[in-house]
């Protein structure tokens, strides 16, 4: 039996389409808070792989949802090029800001011992697992981590992220490759642990200009999907070049990857319009409607599903889910979707 979600991504239309959730291990689950309320502290949280393992597999205890998303965080990488990484209570990531200067002695550390608990976590989720739920892999793109190494955490509208891109450019090309470079290893350790899908959040590939979007999104992705590729990884790869907009045509043409995550405020006839015909598609639920529930949620669903249908569609959100969002509509979600 092939996993639904494989088929999607080989390029099958299906009646009824395979869904999972952005976000799908956190904060609105009860069992989730409870077990992250036991760590230490989010990176450790997520370097233990007993915890790790225990969350990733509560939502699909619950909703039975087709694929498993290995519970980390895309800011795991820093740490591997030498880069301190906490999270604040209430506050998000904090890293120590990047310059220009800085990144001329990094280096690549020892990735595979560094973040090796995580490929320990998804060793045994390839154990744990149901015969029919797909296992997803991931990891940041680099555009995206360097944004949060350079501001020192979330911003605005990473404004010295984008400025370093203009003013520095061989610092900012030395620093994507260095992500890039060190990100390959880590998806290669995932894949080999039992990863069968790889998944690139680029979640501020939003407001680029096109040499710069070709630069820091198109180019680092390609090198990772040749790396995947050179090392021998067969696996699909999704990418999610979030609020790219009209970008996402050069994304699809260029960037290597198998399949594409839209955000949802990308207009869905043209994303048809406009996509290959053959590429997997995966969203593309506004996470609004999802928390709203009731009769929109449910007229929402059927206009994505209707929209997708005869093409390869993965349903899914637009965005993670966020932790307002009540049990009881996630479980309708699903019933809706498979037309229980
Ligand atoms: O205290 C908590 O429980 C923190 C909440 C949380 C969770 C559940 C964070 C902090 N990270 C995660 C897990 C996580 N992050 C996963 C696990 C698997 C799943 O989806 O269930 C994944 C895939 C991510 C990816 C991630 N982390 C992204 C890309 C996707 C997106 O949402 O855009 C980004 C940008 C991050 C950084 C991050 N991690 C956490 C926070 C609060 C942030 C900052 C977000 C921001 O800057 O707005």
């Amino acid at each position: 039996m092939t996993k639904s979600i494989l088929k999607v991504l080989n390029g099958e239309a299906l009646d009824q389409p395979p869904v999972w959730l952005m976000r799908q291990a956190g904060r609105y689950l009860p069992e989730y808070r409870e077990v992250r309320s036991g760590a230490k502290s989010f990176i450790d949280f997520c370097l233990t792989p007993d915890k790790a393992t225990e969350v990733t597999l509560q939502p699909i205890r619950r909703f039975n949802f087709d694929a498993a998303i290995l519970f980390a965080d895309i800011l795991l990488i820093p740490m591997t090029l030498g880069r301190k990484v906490w999270f604040e209570t209430g506050e998000g990531p904090k890293l120590d800001p990047l310059s220009a200067d800085d990144i001329a002695g990094l280096e690549i550390g020892d990735v595979e011992a560094i973040l090796g608990p995580v490929g320990q976590t998804v060793a045994n989720l390839s154990v744990a697992l149901p015969a029919e739920t797909a296992l997803i892999g991931f990891a940041g793109s680099p555009w995206t981590v360097a944004t949060y190494m350079i501001e020192g955490g979330g911003s605005k509208d990473r404004w010295n992220a984008r400025r370093m891109y203009w003013q520095y450019p061989h610092a900012m090309a030395r620093l994507l490759d260095l992500i890039a470079d060190a990100t390959i290893r880590y998806l290669v350790m995932q894949a080999r642990a039992g990863a069968e899908v790889l998944k690139l959040f680029d979640s501020w590939a939003e407001g680029l200009p096109p040499p710069m979007f070709e630069d820091m999104v198109i180019r680092p992705t390609r090198r990772i999907v040749d790396g995947l590729r050179a090392a021998g990884i067969t696996c699909p790869v999704i990418g999610f070049p979030k609020g790219a907009g009209p970008n996402y045509i050069g994304y699809a043409e260029r960037s290597g990857v198998t399949a594409m995550a839209l955000d949802h405020g990308l207009n869905t006839q043209w994303a048809l319009d406009n996509l290959p015909e053959r590429m997997p598609l995966q969203g593309q639920l506004d996470p609004a409607a999802l928390r709203a529930g009731g009769e929109a949620l449910d007229a929402e669903i059927d206009r994505i599903i209707s929209a997708f249908r005869g093409r390869p569609h993965i349903f899914n959100l637009g965005h993670g889910i966020t932790p307002d969002v009540p049990v009881a509509h996630v479980e309708q979600l699903v019933r809706k979707i498979r037309g229980e």
